[in-house]
């Protein structure tokens, strides 16, 4: 939209001028950006209102913090910037989490938030949700802007996009005053001034001799693995990564996000032998996995130490885009800097002369192991107990997701995790999306919303009760864009456990128990959506199918035996009570 300013000077043409809001709305559409997730409010309402108007998809949410978590798993999935817009101080606080988390997880997003006038936040005159946000926002951003002209918009936009998406992509403020959004110009000249990005996350060519020398490392493996991380899922190299799988013969551990990318009932896939090849394997070749937390930092028992702070007798080769990952917790022996995709090609390249499989004993010892634990498994989902535990609810979803392999899979919470991540067989690429690499609770709903609405693919999502709670009323706003979002509320009446109590027999309850018996289906029916009550497995089967048959928004309360979980699922040993043992 633009306006037109009085004639200059009688008989002049009227000059067509546009304003700071047309200006960011043209600037992302050039660049092929075509929704929002946020919440309106001062200087940024009219921002969302004129996006709708243009043609963009404004998602609304009812927390800032949800709509930032949507935009960073819509960046995961898409490739491109997911945008939040927040207004001032509160409503960017809450979208920060969010820009924080994105940058810890390797996602392109891009926070917008409205902010109070510059000259009063200075000299902290105390202005209207005055904050001076450009400061908060840069240490947990990969980058901050803040733009002051309407003619460098433009610019300020095409960096974001940049800082976002190139390299190790992650998570970009960009701070836009209210005065900013007010300022006119000439509309040719500010046509003139957005900026189309041209490759705007360029491909990153290895080096030969770093390729080499990982072909090399990789030959002389006895018992080779490799680790799939979620910048693998991310890289969208699908093909490459299969084709170099299935030619070397090598097994594979996907970590949670990269689950699907080849399926997880693959013969060499070896997430049911995990314990077994971790320690096992002489040579070692992670793709888009950081040696952090979540692989015990390449070190300690896990790895075949001898104590905790101990190495194992591993070598490693890093395949990652950012040069500084390699050495950051073992020695990395052949790092390979680039994408993903330039990277296994440039591998695969490498073999073409031939690679020898690796020795079958490692490879018979693996099925070995691999079958014994599936059989106990199997076991276990086979059971029938009353009332109902993880193993028997989850059987049935992951039926379900067998049965809808296209359906995307949100999961967040401790047991309701962990069970959900080794139960759970995913069959695609980018559908499992979970807690990342904070273990963050409250990414429930966001996900859900940005899942579906990104990929028009249906969604499921098995959530903790705590960890439901953290973005429940998002509930609304599923059902308000009639999403086809099935929730499953894993309902075991508290955080890890209904059964604790207080010690000193007071009446408050104890800190990880909540009100029993909640009937979370409620509060779907609220909003207008189908709420599903289920105390047994057929129960919660006859439920999830017709979720998924009827695509309507749905939240499914599974009952779940309270004493069933354990303290902190399966990272108990980080708990520093525990730890004290
Ligand atoms: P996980 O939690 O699944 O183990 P991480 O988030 O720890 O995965 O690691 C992802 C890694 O992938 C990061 O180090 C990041 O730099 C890298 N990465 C992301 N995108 C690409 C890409 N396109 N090419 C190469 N590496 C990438
Ligand atoms: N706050 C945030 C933002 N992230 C966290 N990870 C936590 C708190 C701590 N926390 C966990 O690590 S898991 C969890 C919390 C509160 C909830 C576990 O309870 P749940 O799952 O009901 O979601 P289970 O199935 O009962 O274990
Ligand atoms: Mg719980």
């Amino acid at each position: 939209m633009t306006t037109t300013a009085q004639p200059a000077a009688p008989g002049a043409q009227p000059q067509e001028l546009a304003d700071g809001v047309d200006l960011v709305i043209d600037a992302l559409r050039l660049n092929g950006i075509d929704t929002i997730f946020g919440l309106p409010g001062i200087p940024i309402t009219d921002l969302t209102r004129r996006a709708q108007a243009a043609g963009m998809r404004v998602i609304s949410f009812r927390h800032e913090q949800s709509a930032g978590y949507a935009a960073s798993i819509a960046g995961f999935l898409t490739q491109q910037p997911g945008i939040c817009l927040t207004v001032s101080a509160p409503g960017f606080l809450n979208g920060l989490n969010a820009l924080a988390h994105a940058t810890t997880n390797c996602f392109p997003m891009i926070l917008i938030s409205g902010s109070s006038e510059r000259e009063i936040v200075d000299l902290q005159q105390g202005d209207y949700e005055e904050l001076d946000q450009l400061a908060v926002a840069r240490p947990l951003a990969k980058a901050a802007y803040r733009v002051l002209h309407a003619r460098d918009i433009g610019v300020g936009i095409a960096r974001a996009i940049r800082a976002a998406v190139s390299g190790r992509p992650g998570g970009v403020y960009l701070d836009l005053p209210a005065q900013l959004l007010a300022q006119t110009m000439d509309a040719a000249a500010g046509r003139n001034s957005l900026i189309k990005v041209v490759d705007p996350a360029p491909r990153q060519i290895p080096a030969p001799e770093a390729v080499q020398r990982a072909l090399e490392l990789l030959k002389s493996a006895k018992r080779p693995l490799i680790i799939l991380g979620k910048g693998a899922a991310y890289a969208r190299a699908d093909d490459e990564i299969r084709a170099l799988i299935e030619r070397t013969g090598i097994p594979y551990l996907p970590m949670s996000m990269a689950k699907g990318l080849l399926p997880d009932t693959h013969e060499q896939c070896a997430s049911a032998a995990r314990s077994y090849v971790l320690p096992g394997a002489d040579v070692v070749m992670l793709i888009g996995a950081r040696l952090n937390w979540l692989l015990s930092h390449g070190k300690g028992r896990t790895w075949g130490g001898k104590g905790a702070k101990d190495r194992g007798a591993q070598k490693f080769i890093q395949i990652d885009i950012s040069p500084q990952e390699a050495d950051s917790n073992v020695r990395i022996d052949a790092p390979v800097v680039g994408d993903i995709g330039s990277c296994v090609a440039a591998l695969l390249a490498g073999m073409a002369a031939g690679f020898g499989r690796p020795p079958t004993d490692w490879l018979g010892s693996i099925a070995e192991r691999k079958s014994g634990n599936i059989e106990k498994m199997a076991e276990m989902l086979a059971r029938n107990p009353a009332p109902m535990n993880f193993h028997s609810a989850l059987n049935v979803v992951r039926d379900i997701v067998k049965a809808n392999p296209d359906a995307i899979l949100v999961n967040e919470g401790a047991n309701a995790l962990d069970f959900t991540r080794s139960i759970v067989d995913m069959y695609q690429p980018r559908k499992r999306i979970d807690v990342g690499t904070w273990g963050i609770m409250g990414i429930g709903m966001g996900y859900c919303v940005a899942a579906a609405v990104v990929t028009g693919k249906p969604v499921i999502a098995v959530e903790g009760d705590s960890a439901f709670g953290f973005s429940g009323m998002e509930v609304e706003t599923i059902c308000r864009y009639d999403l086809p979002v099935c929730i499953v509320v894993m309902n075991n009446n508290g955080v890890y456990r209904g059964v604790d109590v207080n010690p000193t027999g007071g009446r408050d309850a104890a800190p990880t128990a909540f009100v029993k018996g909640a009937r979370y289906d409620r509060i779907m029916e609220a909003f207008g959506g189908a709420g599903a009550h289920a105390a047994t497995p057929a129960q919660l089967r006859r439920a999830m199918e017709e979720a998924v048959r009827s695509r309507r928004p749905t939240l499914i309360n599974a009952v779940i035996d309270e004493s069933a979980g354990t303290e902190s699922g399966r990272i108990t040993s980080l708990n520093p009570a525990a730890r004290k043992k």
